[in-house]
């Protein structure tokens, strides 16, 4: 087994970062949490849209798997030209603006706070995008709107530091499972797909978990009891406070994720509107 602290330690040295100025373009940038992410200033995306720009943007994430970029005054198409630099964009089959099918408004009376035991808000619940999905988003780019006066927060998980923290045999035992995930959530027509257990990062070469409460229902080929005692054990250990960076949101702020890397949870808080901008980047077959 991985010691837990030398694994922070590591991550800990990869985000290690106070305030510096990152690459040619003059990004300033500083940790978020130690878990994950970077808060990146000095960059307007309505003007630096350039090639260098976005260049510098895809290796942080890459080394932080999470980045905040405060104060983004982009409209929702601005948020979708954007998108498309990273990749090409899905949509969702829940909520989509009404001026594209490309970015989606997130937000509404509906989705405030309420305690049900097994209902959650759009985003409650750990998960990684939308996994129920044959190729589902690499990257989520989520630009605050409108915010409660308090909550409202969202918390993002490392699951590299899930994986690498696990015990040997665990490791061994997950390696080569494959899990079944379900979209059927948002409508009797949505796919459903199989993904492994664990992903390769296709850029960084890291494993990760690649599980998740809201979406994953069982593991393929293994007895329903095992398999959920499994999965109950991985989701609690994905989701340890330790590997967690929670982001208060400010308005304007646009943050950017790897669905490879961290899964997410939207915590429903508040009892004021709280409205969203989304954009998803498509990815590959996980691996
Ligand atoms: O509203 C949020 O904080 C996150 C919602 C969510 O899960 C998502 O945008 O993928
Ligand atoms: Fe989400």
């Amino acid at each position: 087994m991985v010691p837990f602290l030398s694994m922070v330690e590591k991550t800990m040295a990869e985000n290690a970062l106070d305030m510096s100025l990152d690459g040619e373009v003059g990004l300033a940038v500083r940790e978020a949490g130690v878990a994950l992410g970077a808060r990146v200033e000095g960059v307007d995306l309505a003007r630096d849209g350039d090639d260098d720009t976005i260049a510098e943007l895809r290796e942080l994430l890459l080394a932080h798997h999470l980045l905040v970029l405060p104060e983004q005054r982009l409209s929702a198409l601005e948020l979708e030209r954007f998108g498309r630099r990273w990749g090409d964009l899905l949509t969702h089959p829940a909520t989509r603006h009404r001026e594209t099918d490309f970015v989606q408004w997130i937000g509404g009376k509906e989705r405030m706070f309420k305690f049900f035991p097994g209902v959650h808000p759009f985003g409650g619940g750990w998960h990684s995008d939308m996994t129920w999905h044959a190729t589902p988003p690499i990257i989520t780019g989520l630009h605050a709107q409108r915010l409660p006066k308090s909550g409202g927060d969202t918390a993002f998980a490392n699951q590299h530091l899930a994986y690498d923290t696990l015990d040997e045999e665990t490791r061994a035992r997950i390696g080569t499972l494959n899990a079944f995930h379900t979209g059927k959530v948002f409508g009797p027509e949505v796919e459903d797909s199989v993904h492994p257990v664990v992903r390769t990062h296709e850029e960084s070469g890291r494993k990760a978990l690649y599980v998740n409460g809201n979406f994953t229902k069982h593991i393929i080929g293994m007895p329903p009891d095992e398999s959920e005692a499994l999965l109950y054990r991985l989701f609690s250990h994905a989701t340890r406070p330790e590997f967690v960076y929670r982001h208060h949101w400010q308005l304007h702020d646009l943050v950017l994720w790897d669905n490879r890397s961290v899964m997410h949870y939207a915590i429903a808080d508040y009892e004021e509107p709280r409205i969203m901008h989304r954009i998803v980047v498509q990815g590959g077959v996980p691996r």
